[in-house]
């Protein structure tokens, strides 16, 4: 069924739906993807930059962005989007060019390439949506996944003992003077959903004011890998989720926003959530 393009309640528009976004998606229900979608369609448009974008795609459901937005795409191998990503926009600097990418994708196989290119300040954008878990590959442990979740790789929960402590990729990145724009939001309920459209919408302006490097982390779901049922996915989010990871702007460089992270000891830190 395809789902209407705009939806209307009492004389008022209430849904339109961006043009640059096709449907229907084959996401699971209540999954955090096809959001982060309609806000990139939202913004690309708003900022008319949709004719000129290039999305760089990657590997697991994340992949699954170039079929659903009407952008111009180039896929690469898992984990290296971020080395793709450099070479396109060295290439055609005039194009706005960005990476979709999920936690098993950028935080594991494709650490080395998402430090580097931060740390050379490419001048690109990267959207990467953390849900936690490898989701496409059937709900693994991924270097994102909370101490004492079970996955189907830690079927007793992630020990810290062994597999070590959450990496916090975006406040790390953050820490680079190359990273002109780093946030982290989260997909829980309407209130951060408009917050994620904010962020994701800076990040692309600092990447048409001609800055560096600007990454949005968006705190998201996956029902199925975390075997819950959609609506309490979204409740995890918002309880345990967004209490381990902080939720706000890292960086912000040209606004001369630069937060002072968490230390140990600090409610809601990265140390003190798990
Ligand atoms: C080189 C290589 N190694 C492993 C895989 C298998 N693989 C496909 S998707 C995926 C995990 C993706 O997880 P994530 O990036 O978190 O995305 P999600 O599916 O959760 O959106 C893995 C390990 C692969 N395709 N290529």
């Amino acid at each position: 069924m395809t789902a209407p393009v705009e939806l209307e309640a009492e004389g008022r528009t209430i849904y339109r739906r961006p043009s640059l976004l096709s449907n229907p998606t084959s996401y699971c229900p209540g999954c955090g993807h096809g959001i982060v979608h309609r806000l990139l369609a939202e913004v690309l448009e708003e900022l008319r930059v949709a004719g000129r974008t290039l999305l760089v795609g990657s590997v697991g459901c994340s992949v699954f962005a170039y079929d659903y937005l009407r952008l111009d795409a180039i896929e690469s191998p898992h984990g290296r989007a971020a080395a793709v990503a450099t070479g396109v926009k060295r290439y055609r600097p005039n194009n706005v060019v960005f990476t979709y990418q999920g936690d098993g994708d950028l935080a594991a196989i494709g650490t080395a390439e998402i430090v580097h290119a931060a740390a050379r300040g490419e001048r690109f954008t990267t959207i990467f949506v953390n849900n936690g878990i490898y989701g496409m590959t059937g709900g693994q442990m991924a270097p994102t996944t909370l101490p004492g979740q079970r996955t189907t790789s830690s079927p007793s929960g992630r020990d810290t003992e062994t597999a070590g402590y959450p990496l916090p990729v975006t406040e790390m990145l953050s820490l680079l003077p190359g990273v002109w724009y780093a946030a982290r939001t989260s997909v829980s309920d309407p209130v951060n959903v408009g917050k994620t459209r904010a962020a994701i919408k800076r990040a692309f302006e600092v990447q048409l004011e001609g800055h560096g490097f600007s990454i949005v982390e968006v705190l998201s779901t996956c029902p199925v890998g975390w075997g819950m049922t959609p609506s309490e996915a979204m409740h995890r989010l918002s309880d345990e989720v967004m209490r381990a990871y902080q939720t706000g702007t890292f960086v912000d460089r040209a606004r001369r926003i630069v937060q002072d992270l968490p230390k140990p000891g600090t409610p809601r830190s990265i140390t003190e959530g798990f």
